[in-house]
């Protein structure tokens, strides 16, 4: 680094980070413009260089060429790398989650959790490099076999968001690699220490295994390196996390060169609690859902719709809850509610609970901007908000990436239903109830209509081992567990006649 790049570094930080690199065995990388600020005082992590047009060119080209002879690697021994990636993640797991802290805010029970949630998904990828498994079907002619290969897919480009910025990326790439393809990872501007800091851990893996390292690409930039690998004809697949805007954006330029596309965007998730609810859970289930990763996580709770028998009990108990909760430094132990990611984030949740007022919400609590002491005026904490609403109005049906909770009440289960899905976004939801007879419906088909719906959890913390996605403006794609690898390769239906005839489907005689 330079003088003067030493001198942008937050005291204190430049140490901090030099410590947590070369613990992860990591050369300091080149300094540079691109200033990463931590959430926690707004201070400066570090100064890195952005990858020109030319860089992000040359590392969609190796990833490229490296799936020329990956793809023909037998995916059990590709899963070698996969393997070696647990174990360094597992060795290193709290230098990472640290920078998480650091990078995003995340609380490091948090942030641990995610690192975790990358260890698992490297440990489902091993087991699904033995399960790639196709039909065989029965043909209906004699002497005939019908039946489907997977192949792998090519390159794919991983664009990720700062909330979760490292489990995502994991998600994509673990299943890629087993499936046999080779990965372009364009994560958050936010969070780039992160990413090479998971970059470098692969890489090594991938020498430990004796795999070509060109197999996995990290692009730093801005919205630039996105835009170039969603126009890019080499990458066969996109996987992009963000905002829906964002997904507007890459959907239809991926289409139009038929590319495809994972999209896994904006939650405006809810919760209904039935009469027969057991409160005491619901209350539990509810507030981590709502103000853990301070409001940020796509899955985060941010409607309740309750019944009016229970609301007033329910609130109060949440409102006691909430009063309970440590807002602050997320390095100081005890603290549940970290910063939120920066000012935009701060303006945003303070103009939604302006307009939810003027719809005539009453604030059951929190809503105020924070300042703990010593983390000074680039640090936007925000005190956690329970509104209750007369209405789902147009504010509610947004997604305002912040611990807002609006309360709606309903009186008949097909009302709670109706608001339930009246939004325009589809990602995960939650009944609490203890009547089977409303979970069942909840999760029928004229049910949530939703990608994740739950019974007496709450909305966020998805295990790996599902598929992980939503509906409507969430955008369709389906990522880490069940059969979500099908979106990584591609089908070929193979028929083969190994009889001395030529019989025509259709029963077609064409002699
Ligand atoms: C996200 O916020 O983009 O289910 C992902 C959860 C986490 C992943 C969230 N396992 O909350």
């Amino acid at each position: 680094m330079t003088e003067t790049d030493h001198e942008t570094v937050t005291a204190g930080y430049a140490d901090r980070i030099g410590t947590l690199l070369r613990a992860l065995e990591i050369d300091p990388p080149a300094a540079g413009e691109m200033l990463v600020h931590s959430p926690i005082d707004g201070g400066v992590l570090i100064g890195l260089r952005p990858d020109t047009p030319a860089e992000v060119d040359t590392a969609l080209a190796e990833a490229a060429a490296a799936f020329g002879s990956w793809r023909l690697v037998p995916a059990p021994q590709r899963a070698a790398v996969v393997r070696e990636l647990a174990v360094l993640l597992r060795r290193h797991q709290d230098e990472l989650a640290e920078l998480v802290t650091l990078e995003v805010g995340k609380i490091p029970a948090e942030a641990r959790g995610e690192v975790q949630e990358m260890i698992d998904i490297c440990e489902f990828a091993v087991g699904l490099s033995r399960q790639l498994y196709g039909y065989t079907m029965a043909s209906e002619r004699p002497g005939h076999r019908l039946m489907e290969t997977w192949h792998p897919l090519g390159v794919v480009g991983v664009i990720s968001a700062f909330n979760f910025p490292v489990a995502v990326w994991a998600w994509n790439t673990a299943i890629a690699l087993v499936c046999g393809d080779t990965v372009v990872w364009k994560p958050s501007d936010r969070t780039p220490l992160t990413a090479l800091a998971c970059h470098t851990l692969l890489r090594r893996a991938a020498d430990t295994a004796g795999a070509d390292r060109r197999i996995h690409q990290l692009v730093l930039g801005s919205a630039g390196a996105g835009a170039q690998l969603t126009d890019d004809e080499r990458v066969a697949l996109v996987s992009a996390t963000g905002s829906v805007a964002m997904g507007r954006a890459v959907a239809p330029r991926v289409a139009a060169r038929f590319g495809r596309c994972l999209l896994e965007l904006g939650g405006n998730n809810a919760a209904v609690v039935g009469p027969s609810a057991d409160l005491d859970l619901a209350v539990r289930g509810i507030v981590f859902a709502a103000v853990g990763t301070a409001g940020q996580r796509c899955t985060s709770l941010r409607r309740l719709i309750v019944h009016s028998t229970v609301a007033d009990d329910l609130l109060d108990r949440l409102v006691r809850a909430y009063r309970q909760l440590r807002v602050g430094n997320p390095l100081e132990p005890g603290v549940q509610v970290g910063p939120l990611h920066g000012p935009d984030a701060w303006a945003g949740m303070w103009d939604a609970l302006a307009r939810a007022r003027g719809d005539g919400g009453e604030v059951l609590c929190g809503g105020d901007r924070v300042e703990p002491e010593g983390l000074g005026p680039g640090a936007f904490y925000a005190d956690p908000a329970i509104v209750r609403m007369p209405a789902q109005t147009e504010v509610v049906r947004e997604e305002t990436f912040a611990p807002i909770l609006y309360a709606l009440t309903y009186d008949d289960f097909d009302t709670a239903l109706a608001l339930h899905n009246g939004v325009p976004q589809g990602l995960s939801s939650a009944i609490f109830t203890t009547d089977q007879r409303e979970a069942e419906r909840f999760l029928a088909a004229d049910g949530s209509d939703c990608g994740i719906a739950n019974v007496n959890i709450g909305t966020s913390g998805a295990e790996i081992g599902g598929a992980f996605g939503g509906e409507k403006h969430t955008g369709g794609g389906r990522e880490s567990g069940s059969d979500a690898w099908k979106a990584y390769m591609r089908r070929a239906t193979n028929t083969i006649n190994y009889s001395t005839e030529l019989p025509l489907a259709q029963g077609i005689r064409f002699d």
